[in-house]
């Protein structure tokens, strides 16, 4: 990890060394905290916070479902991560904003301690490889399951939702493959370990839809609405395993992810083998987008 300069902590910045937590904090043991992962690109007019509003927005949810007190309205903490950003002299970056139960009393009931928003900023490259972007990546699919909303909450990006994403990870490089996709416990394609998933088949785009228990994600709504304004069909569906097989064309959408083209599922070719011609219009134009050189998509930038 590069690390910075500074970290935003409970209103304040505070050197990146000193942003150390108690060994006994509630969040460690029992994975009481919510999350954010968002990404600051450089433009033309400086560092830009793609889709701010939308983020925070979901951590406000991601903490609503799990009652979970904070203190910060959108508006604070977009001009907190501003000032982060602006700080620490980041042109680019990948933001990590996380309010969890701290240090103070032990147990199951979290509501005993106070909840801590921190904010940090670091320069985070391509998470599934520079290559991986342009020529696809190889997947597995998991023998782990998506969460389900009896279990833990799928719509909240809770902390404790991700141990199931690194078992799936874990397993899925274990086996030799770059990333994993989950089933939901009705046998239906959820979603990757931290990425949606798209299929392209004849021509149209199909997601899969809310009720399907994979985590709402901001790529995946900028990458259908990229496809409408392109005018290719866009449809959510349910999907079984084998459609992903004879698939045209399949990516993963993520902050983190971007947009990467799958090229192989457990052994089968999809599509052509290659980055398939839908995908990369997509991720042409999304990256176009949030590096702020197509004014069509500038609202979903706040600028630094
Ligand atoms: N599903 C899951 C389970 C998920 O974690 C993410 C983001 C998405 C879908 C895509 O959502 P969005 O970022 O809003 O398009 N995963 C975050 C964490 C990745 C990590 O390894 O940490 C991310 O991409 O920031």
């Amino acid at each position: 990890m590069k690390e910075t300069k500074s970290i935003w902590k409970n209103g304040q910045l505070i050197p990146w060394k000193d942003a150390t937590t108690h060994v006994l904090t509630h969040a460690l043991h029992y994975g009481t905290a919510v999350f954010e992962g968002i990404r600051a690109y450089e433009t033309p007019k400086g560092p830009a916070i793609f889709r701010a509003q939308e983020h925070y927005q979901r951590l406000l949810d991601s903490a609503k479902i799990y009652c979970m007190p904070n203190e910060y309205n959108v508006e604070q903490m977009i001009q907190a991560t501003q000032e982060l950003i602006k700080d620490n002299e980041l042109k680019s970056c990948y933001i990590r904003p996380l309010l969890y139960y701290g240090y103070g009393e032990m147990g199951l009931n979290p509501r005993k301690n106070k909840t801590e928003l921190v904010i940090a900023a670091w320069e985070w490259g391509s998470y599934l490889g520079e290559e991986g972007l342009e020529s696809g990546i190889r997947c597995k699919m998991s023998s782990w399951t998506r969460l389900d909303s009896r279990i833990m909450p799928p719509l909240a990006k809770a902390t404790a939702n991700y141990a199931n994403s690194a078992l799936a990870k874990t397993e899925a490089i274990d086996c030799g493959f770059d990333e994993a996709i989950l089933l939901n416990t009705n046998g239906y394609v959820a979603e990757g370990p931290g990425e949606n998933l798209f299929l392209v088949k004849n021509g149209i785009l199909y997601s899969v839809p809310p009720e399907e228990n994979a985590l709402q994600g901001i790529t995946c709504q900028s990458a259908i609405d990229i496809a409408k304004n392109f005018g290719i069909p866009t449809q959510y569906k349910r999907m079984i395993r084998d459609e992903l097989f004879l698939a045209d064309e399949l990516f993963f959408t993520g902050t983190a992810a971007e947009i990467t083209p799958i090229r192989e599922i457990d052994g089968r070719i999809i599509g052509t083998g290659k980055r398939g011609p839908i995908t990369e219009k997509i991720q042409t134009k999304f990256f176009q987008a949030v590096k702020g050189q197509d004014p069509a998509y500038s609202h979903w930038l706040t600028q630094v």
